[in-house]
């Protein structure tokens, strides 16, 4: 599937209920969640390499990685991690996170392209579970 685009977001869930359960506290929680609702996503995609660049006003981030090879990232919360990237589907990754350092709730996202060319981003700590949906600009 192509990922490539810039994106614009249309719908998000529990992004705040996700930062609660990564233990954010709730002063900064609010303005990152302020901040995630206008965020701006540039995609690009050779074959199974994919960069993705998220920004918003108050923190942005840059990952490159190809998919089936581990690279180091960020959790949503800003911790270091391992990621491992893989196809679920032809149009859907999957990466589940590991922490470099210190304990937290288990950490994963999704990223998958439907058929009506919308993105769709799942984020999960433990049992909570943000999804943010994404047209393309
Ligand atoms: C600020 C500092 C504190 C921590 C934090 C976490 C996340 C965010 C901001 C902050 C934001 C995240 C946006 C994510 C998006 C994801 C996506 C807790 C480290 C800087 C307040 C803004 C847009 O849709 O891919």
């Amino acid at each position: 599937a192509d990922f490539s685009g810039t994106w614009k977001i249309k719908t998000s869930e529990n992004f705040e209920e996700l930062l609660k359960a990564l233990g954010v506290n709730v002063f900064v929680r609010k303005i990152a969640v302020a901040a995630a609702s206008r965020p701006a996503v540039e995609i690009t995609q050779q074959g199974e390499s994919l960069s993705i660049q998220t920004s918003t006003s108050v923190r942005t981030t840059h990952v490159s990685f190809t998919v089936g090879q581990s690279f180091n990232e960020t959790t949503v919360d800003g911790r270091l991690c391992t990621s491992t990237p893989r196809w679920e589907t032809d149009s859907k990754i999957s990466c589940e996170q590991i922490l470099q350092k210190g304990e937290g709730p288990k950490t994963a996202w999704t990223r998958e392209v439907t058929n009506d060319g919308e993105l769709i981003l799942i984020m999960s700590a433990g049992d909570v579970v943000c999804t943010r949906v994404y047209q393309r600009e």
